[in-house]
């Protein structure tokens, strides 16, 4: 029995995650290996890296594989557990471009939307004898809908590389001072100024991956590429403390937070 459109669009999709996982393990796990988070995220990220690729490899080459309806479900598994996994981190991954993980996040959520689609489809296929079930139509859109996920991730790398600005005050600095992002901490966590100042801050990112530098009494919200450095002018509108942080979920309990003491 040859196989569907379906099921050739199932197989294509679970390589595309593959080829998804290893460069991300390649740019964002590797070179920060030092850090206990990359080092416990290697193991699961390689382990799903072989299921994807033991699944897209069946999909592709194993002969029986069309007529065995279960296979296509059963091979969804996988797929539908690692995005379960990451359900708290998607949505800030897919709502900051910026962010390095949105460029593996949005290939993994159309990703896995596309093989639950293609899957379904499959099963009712391969119980049907190996009828193609999607036509031109379906063709086109799923043609339109990869062309949308490359057009966005182009985006988002052209994004990262003009960097980001945003928030804090356009006034020149009286003072300054710097913060530095590094194994998901921020190196000084206490800072001073006084208030009327505007300080301006040079906010350096050593990590390979996206941070943001965020003070809600201020409404500033920068997110900071990875290995870069950003400016932001600082200007309290009262004496007191104020709080800034990393908005990415789990960073500030990590060690990303510190005080700027307004006298
Ligand atoms: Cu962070």
């Amino acid at each position: 029995m040859a196989r569907t459109f379906s099921m050739r669009l199932y197989a294509a999709t679970y390589w595309v995650l593959v080829a998804a996982f290893v460069y991300s393990i390649i740019l964002f796990i590797l070179p920060e290996l030092d850090s206990p988070e990359a080092a416990a995220f290697l193991p699961i990220l390689a382990g799903f890296s072989i299921a994807f690729a033991v699944a897209a490899a069946l999909a592709t080459f194993w002969p029986a594989a069309p007529a065995r309806p279960r296979f296509w479900l059963v091979a969804l598994v996988p797929g539908i557990l690692f995005l379960l996994l990451n359900a708290t981190f998607l949505p800030y991954s897919l709502s900051h471009p910026i962010d390095p993980g949105f460029t593996v996040a949005l290939p993994l959520v159309a990703g896995v939307t596309v093989l639950v689609i293609a899957g379904i489809s499959a099963f009712r296929e391969a119980r049907t004898g190996g009828i193609d079930r999607v036509g031109v139509r379906g063709r086109i859109l799923t043609a339109v809908v990869w062309a949308a996920v490359a057009g966005a991730i182009a985006t988002s790398f052209v994004g990262a590389a003009v960097g980001s600005a945003g928030g804090g005050v356009a006034e020149a600095p009286t003072t300054t001072g710097v913060v530095t992002a590094e194994n998901t901490k921020f190196l000084e966590t206490r800072l001073e100024m006084k208030n009327g100042e505007v300080l301006g801050l040079f906010v350096i990112n050593r990590d390979g991956f996206g941070h943001s530098f965020t003070i809600d009494a201020l409404k500033i919200n920068i997110q900071l590429a990875a290995n870069s450095t950003t400016a932001v002018a600082i200007k309290p509108t009262s004496a007191g403390t104020l709080e800034f942080y990393c908005a990415v979920p789990g960073h500030k309990e990590a060690g990303m937070v510190g005080m700027i003491a307004v006298r």
